[in-house]
């Protein structure tokens, strides 16, 4: 047990964890980074629901939804440091892990604010159906990230997270890494995105989607492939995307730069505080059902 609001303890018990040897590529940063986004990525402008606050991925209704398939993983990994820490809630906790787990891979300081409260029951969560879908393409993307109040270089910046991790065959169907070095972040997704040959292919197995695979040098026939979602070639497939790819596969400084803060933007979204630095539900209470 740590004081109530010694976020720095929380912080070197997240970054202690990070390192699971036998998991994936042998660290639980890439999918606490996506716990992050997903608890995040509801949000909706119009209607101010969603968002990080409540911690709603607690509940069946929103943490059952397919495309959180996979991130009960990283909230059972996070659940001894919340048993030590129980004084932060889910959603400071859920959010500040992504935000550790990417600077502790060698990405950029985010800005993180606590605040953040939980649900105490289910009325409140967003409806299933807000995540993005990797099936489809740049009119899709921005139809998602316009209704968080996003534009189009906000989502090819938060689009280079995909440095990070790997798609999974029994969580969303597609198969393998976006790059070499999975757990670590760099500017190296945009890079391969414009660099290498990419050939759409449907992996082998019932009901695969198709996906882009391609072999960086070096790499032989029998290593898994890279890939890319059929989104994340669409960014190179668009007039408005494409110069920001050009940008950041160019510039890594200035990628971190844009990830940094439209990564802290992201995990802000739906979250106000009051005079007390709470972050309650009030104006949810209000609209209640006007999804
Ligand atoms: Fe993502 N992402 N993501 N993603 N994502 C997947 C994995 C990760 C889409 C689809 C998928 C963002 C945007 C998008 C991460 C961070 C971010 C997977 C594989 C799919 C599918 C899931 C599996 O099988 O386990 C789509 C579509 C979009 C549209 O833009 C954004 C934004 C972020 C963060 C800022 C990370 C990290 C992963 C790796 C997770 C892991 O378990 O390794």
């Amino acid at each position: 047990m740590s004081k109530p609001g010694d976020f720095e303890a929380v912080r070197k018990d997240i970054v202690g964890i990070l390192k699971q040897k036998p998991y994936d590529d042998g660290s639980i940063g890439p999918v606490l980074v996506r716990l992050a986004w997903h608890a995040s990525g509801t949000y909706c402008k119009d209607s101010d629901t969603g968002g990080s606050n409540g911690a709603g991925m607690r509940y069946e209704a929103e943490g059952g939804d397919p495309a959180n398939a996979g991130l009960q993983h990283a909230r059972v990994f996070l659940e001894p440091i919340k048993e030590k820490h129980s004084w932060i809630t889910y959603s400071d906790l859920w959010t500040l892990a992504g935000v550790v787990a990417i600077k502790a891979m060698g990405g950029p300081d985010i800005a993180w604010k606590a605040g953040r409260s939980d649900f105490a029951d289910e009325t409140l969560l967003p409806p299933r159906g807000r995540l993005p879908d990797g099936s489809q393409a740049q009119d899709h993307l921005r139809h998602i990230f316009y209704r968080m109040g996003f534009n189009d270089q906000e989502i090819v910046a938060l689009s280079g997270a995909h440095n990070l991790g790997r798609c999974h065959a029994d969580r969303s169907g597609f198969e393998g890494a976006w790059v070499n070095n999975p757990t670590r972040f760099s500017n190296q997704y945009f890079k391969l995105l414009l660099k290498l040959k990419w050939e759409k292919k449907q992996l082998n197995r019932d009901g695969a989607p198709w996906q882009w695979v391609a072999r960086s040098a070096g790499m032989d026939d029998d290593d898994e492939p890279l890939m890319m979602l059929p989104t994340d070639f669409s960014l190179t497939q668009d007039a408005e995307f494409r110069p920001w790819v050009e940008k950041y596969a160019e510039d890594q400084e200035l990628f971190f730069r844009d990830f940094s803060n439209v990564f802290a933007k992201l995990i802000e979204l739906g979250v106000y505080r009051d005079e007390d630095g709470i972050a309650r539900f009030s104006h949810l209470e209000k609209g209640k059902a006007e999804y």
